[in-house]
């Protein structure tokens, strides 16, 4: 899968600390922030450590090791949010928009976690 990391992305600036944000979690493999333009009362950002486009490339590049603790990073972000229905909070949805046709603006891969209110079907 050949895509091309820029490093001069947002995110990429915010993991090298060059820019601000407003951290909710961080640990060997992932960075959870507030989203600045939030779409619910929770909206946070989950992006991994490693040079990842999206979430093809993450997938197919990414290391077992860095999928797990990514992927337990959002499950402890949800609980720490208490927003997990797992810890009596009301729930939540993931999206991570991929390419075009998904609008990623951000080419380092993120997952959004939305929460707070009731957030109405998309898929069905
Ligand atoms: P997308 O999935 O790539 O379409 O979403 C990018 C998100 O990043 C979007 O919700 C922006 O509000 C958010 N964001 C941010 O939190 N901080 C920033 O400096 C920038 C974008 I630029």
């Amino acid at each position: 899968m050949p895509y091309t990391y820029d490093e001069q992305n947002i995110f990429a600036k915010i993991l090298r600390g060059e820019i601000p944000n407003d951290t909710v979690y961080e640990d060997d493999y992932a960075l959870a922030f507030r989203d600045i333009q939030p779409q619910a009362p929770v909206h946070v950002l989950v992006i991994p450590k490693g040079p990842y486009v999206n979430h093809d490339h993450f997938a197919n590049a990414a290391t077992d090791a860095e999928i797990a603790g990514y992927t337990r990073a959002i499950g402890k972000i949800c609980e720490a949010l208490r927003i997990a229905p797992g810890d009596n909070g009301r729930g939540y949805r993931t999206i991570a928009n991929s390419g075009e046709d998904g609008v990623q603006e951000v080419p380092h891969f993120h997952t959004h976690i939305l929460a707070g209110r009731m957030l109405g079907r998309m898929l069905k």
